[in-house]
C-alpha cells in the first residue's frame, strides 16, 4: 500500500471507529473498551547497565537477563539475574570478541544440559559480517564454571531457544547485500557444540539452517528479519519476522524435520515483532520495538490483544522505551527497554526496565 493510501485508509478507519464503533460499543451494557495497562518503572538502571535485552525464566522462578550494553560500550556486557523479589544480581561477564573488543548478548535460553546458551550479536559492534557468535555458559550447582564460544559466523545471532537436545538460534540477516532481506533459524545439536571446535555457520545452504524467510519492506527502519522465537507446549515453533510485524509458525514431523512453515499472524495492531515469550497457556507475549508496545497473541485463535502502548518517551516514568524483550512471571510482564536509536526511537537516559501488572 502506498503511504497516501495508508493515510486515507487510516482516516476512514478512524472516522468509522469514532462514529460507528465507539457509538455502538457505548450501548452494549457492561462493555469495557480495550483499556491499555500503564507500565511501571521496574528498574532505573545505572549507566553500567545501559541496554537490557534477552530474558529467560528458569524453573526456580529466576529470570536471567542479557545486559548487552550497546548504548555505552565502555561498560562490559553481562548476564544478570532478576531474583524472585526483583533484585538485580550479576551472574557473569562474557568473553569479548578478539576483534571488536566487546560481547553483545541478546537471546538467552536454558538448555536441557543445565547450561545457558546466549547469542552474541556483534552487529552492534561492527559493520563487518560474520562476527556474531553463540556462547555456552557452563553451570554447576548454580555457579558459572566457564563461558565457551560454541558457534561462530553469524551476521546477527539474535533469539535463542533450547528444546530437547537442540539449540535454535535466529539469524536476523543472512546476507546484507540481498533485498528482500533473507533471514532464518539455525538448529544445532548440543553434542556438536564444542568449545575446542566451534561450529562455523555459512548462511544460505548451511544444513543447520532449517527455516528461511524474507522481509519485504522499503522502510529502512524495518530492514530487520527473524527475531524473537519460542516453542509452544506441543513443540511448534514461532518465529518473529520483525520488519513485517508478523509471526511465522513452524511444525515438525516425527523425525524432527520441518513439516510446515506459514505466516501465523501479521499486524492486527503490531508494528514490529521483536522478542517474544511463550507462557504456560500457549499465549505469546510480544515486544513491539517500533510502536513502544506489548501485545499478547493467542496461539489457538491468532487474536492479538494490545496490552500497553505509549508514544515517544525517555522512560523516566516506566513507560515503554523501545522494548525489545518480554518475560512473564507471576502475573507481571517484565520488559527490557533496549532503547537503541533506530527508526522513530532515540536513545536517551534514563536506562530502564518496565513492569506491567496483569491483575
Ligand atoms: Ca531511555
Ligand atoms: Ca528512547
Amino acid at each position: 500500500m502506498k503511504k497516501r493510501n495508508v493515510l486515507s485508509y487510516l482516516s476512514i478507519s478512524l472516522v468509522w471507529v469514532a462514529t460507528v464503533g465507539l457509538g455502538a460499543c457505548s450501548f452494549i451494557p457492561g462493555f469495557k473498551g480495550p483499556a491499555l495497562k500503564t507500565p511501571r518503572l521496574l528498574f532505573d538502571l545505572p549507566e553500567k547497565y545501559n541496554a537490557p535485552d534477552g530474558m529467560c525464566l528458569t524453573p526456580d522462578g529466576t529470570i536471567y537477563l542479557s545486559m548487552t550494553n550497546a548504548n555505552l560500550k565502555e561498560y562490559p556486557a553481562k548476564i544478570l539475574k532478576i531474583t524472585q523479589d526483583d533484585k538485580l544480581v550479576e551472574l557473569c561477564d562474557l568473553p569479548a570478541h578478539p576483534e571488536t573488543g566487546v560481547a553483545c548478548p541478546l537471546g538467552i535460553s536454558l538448555g536441557a544440559d543445565g547450561n545457558f546458551y546466549v547469542a552474541d550479536n556483534q552487529s552492534f559492534a561492527t559493520a563487518e559480517p560474520n562476527k556474531a557468535r553463540l556462547f555456552r555458559i557452563n553451570m554447576q550447582d548454580g555457579q558459572v564454571t566457564g563461558v565457551d564460544v560454541v558457534a561462530v559466523g553469524f551476521n546477527m545471532s539474535n533469539a535463542v531457544a533450547c528444546r530437547g537436545d537442540f539449540v535454535y538460534v535466529t539469524e536476523t540477516n543472512l546476507d546484507v547485500t540481498k533485498k528482500p532481506l533473507p533471514s532464518g533459524v539455525y538448529r544445532f545439536s548440543m553434542e556438536e557444540l564444542r568449545a575446542d571446535t566451534p561450529v562455523k555457520v555459512t548462511g544460505i545452504g548451511d544444513p543447520h539452517l532449517i527455516v528461511q524467510m524474507e522481509t519485504v519492506t522499503e522502510d529502512p527502519a524495518l530492514q530487520v528479519g527473524a527475531n524473537g522465537m519460542a516453542f509452544d507446549s506441543k513443540g511448534n515453533m514461532y518465529v518473529c519476522n520483525f520488519g513485517e510485524a508478523s509471526i511465522i509458525k513452524v511444525t515438525f514431523d516425527s523425525q524432527g524435520n520441518v513439516a510446515t512453515q506459514r505466516e501465523f499472524v501479521r499486524g492486527k495492531g503490531m508494528l514490529s515483532t521483536d522478542g517474544i515469550f511463550m507462557d504456560a497457556n500457549d499465549v505469546i507475549w510480544v515486544a513491539d520495538f517500533i510502536d513502544n508496545a506489548v501485545h499478547s497473541v493467542d496461539t489457538k485463535t491468532g487474536k492479538v490483544t494490545t496490552i500497553a502502548r505509549n508514544g515517544q518517551t525517555d522512560g523516566t516514568d516506566g513507560l515503554l522505551d523501545a522494548p525489545s524483550e518480554v518475560c512473564v512471571r507471576d502475573g507481571v510482564v517484565y520488559v527490557s527497554n533496549i532503547d537503541l536509536t533506530h527508526g522513530p526511537n532515540v536513545n536517551d537516559r534514563p536506562y530502564t526496565m518496565s513492569a506491567i501488572d496483569l491483575n
